[in-house]
């Protein structure tokens, strides 16, 4: 059986500010930081150690492995960090407030640009300059790779080409892996592992900073999966990311 371990990064300054972020490259809190801590004590004190990390080119992630690698004394661990693993691209909402987005256009449709399956929030104007093209770390991709905007469908269709050809194989070799990335780009993770419908994956949030294993089989299809540390604390988290977008 294999184990797999998923974390998305500890709290951002814009998950503090409750602003949508997506690509935006914004570092981790204090709390974030601490997050990332606590997460890799939970690690370690489940036994749990690994032979190679993954995560995205956003510093929220990469800052929040470092913390755990430097926690459980594997700063030596190979790394590998991919535009691929990025948070899904949160287009023209990138810097909203969510609640205030929510006041503005409705709990509805606000939900609709969160959690729908494969309805995009709307994109950027070709000129704005939050468009990644603009950015010299997303240089080598492709101009049909640039995002204005993502829908879970389409971050999945970013995503998954490097799960399946990067790091299931390592995992089926026998390797201990640890990805940490985002939200939504786990989301995306997690509906193919657990085989969830277009319609199950709209209610399920993921908290920060808290480590998600996965057991598997040899086949890598999912035996169970649990949070480490306090459940009701987990599922409370999860609850608090769902309702970050109510306009109240
Ligand atoms: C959040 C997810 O991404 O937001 O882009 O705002 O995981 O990088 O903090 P993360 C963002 P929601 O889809 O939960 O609103």
């Amino acid at each position: 059986m294999h184990k797999l371990v998923l974390i998305r990064h500890g709290q951002s300054e814009w998950n503090l500010e409750n602003r949508f972020t997506g690509w935006t490259d914004v570092d981790l809190t204090e709390q974030g930081v601490r997050e990332a801590l606590d997460g890799a004590k939970l690690l370690k004190e489940a036994g749990l150690t690994f032979d190679v990390a993954y995560t995205s080119v956003l510093k929220r992630a990469v800052r929040t492995l470092w913390r755990v690698l430097d926690e459980m004394d594997l700063m030596w661990l190979p790394v590998h960090r991919t535009w691929r693993l990025n948070e899904r691209h949160y287009g023209a909402l990138q810097g909203l407030n969510k609640a205030e987005t929510a006041k503005k256009y409705g709990d509805d449709q606000v939900f609709v640009w969160r959690r729908s399956f494969d309805t995009p929030p709307p994109g950027l104007d070709p000129g704005d300059e939050r468009f990644p093209g603009r950015d010299r770390r997303y240089a080598d991709l492709a101009p049909d790779e640039l995002p204005r905007c993502e829908s879970l469908k389409t971050t999945i269709e970013r995503t998954m080409p490097y799960w399946f050809e990067t790091i299931a194989p390592q995992v089926q070799a026998g390797r201990r892996v640890l990805i940490v990335a985002h939200g939504n780009s786990l989301r995306g993770l997690v509906k193919y592992l657990d085989s969830m419908s277009d319609e199950a994956i709209t209610t399920l949030n993921i908290p920060t900073g808290l480590p998600l294993v996965y057991e598997l089989n040899h086949d890598l299809t999912p035996v169970r999966h649990y949070y480490l540390g306090d459940q009701e604390a987990a599922a409370k988290a999860a609850e608090a990311v769902a309702n970050q977008a109510k306009g109240g």
